[in-house]
């Protein structure tokens, strides 16, 4: 069976509890919810996680290295900062799809410049969390039947 990654960085946790005017109003659990229907019926494993700590982000990356056939990240403020992260994601041969809830190019200027982009082979921003689903049909397409 093939195995997909979705992590999610800091603060993605408040989900639904606040600035629903940038983020709406469904919690992480539904993001959760949507992807699962969505993979899980064509057979393929869904690894869903959320972490504060970017070391922990990184151990997942490491560990879907070896056992994932794609990764989509929603790496939050960790997009806009970590060399780290991109490091990580440089180690894996799959599709590598960035998530953002809102349309970063909106908002600061601080927000327009990603270090995961330079590795992502797609990047969706400002779809809400439907853009979680839009990622993982890409995914789907790439790398075929589970
Ligand atoms: O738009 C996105 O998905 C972001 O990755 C979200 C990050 C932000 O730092 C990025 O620039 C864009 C922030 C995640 C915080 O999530 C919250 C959700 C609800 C309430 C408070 C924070």
């Amino acid at each position: 069976m093939k195995t997909i990654f979705v992590l999610n960085g800091p603060n993605l946790n408040l989900l639904g509890a606040r600035q629903p005017e940038i983020y709406g109003r469904e919690t992480l659990a539904d993001v959760e919810a949507n992807c699962r229907a969505l993979v899980e019926p064509e057979g393929y494993e869904l690894r869903f996680h959320q972490s504060n700590a970017e070391y922990q982000l990184i151990d997942w990356i490491h560990e879907a290295r070896t056992t994932a056939c794609a990764l989509v990240i929603n790496p939050a403020a960790y997009t806009h900062t970590s060399v780290a992260i991109l490091d990580a994601l440089n180690t894996c041969e799959f599709p590598v799809f960035e998530v953002h809830i809102s349309n970063v190019h909106k908002r600061e200027s601080f927000r327009h410049h990603s270090y995961v982009s330079l590795r992502a082979d797609g990047v969706i921003a400002g779809c809400g969390i439907q853009g979680y689903e839009l990622a993982l049909r890409r995914v789907m397409h790439l790398v075929g039947a589970a």
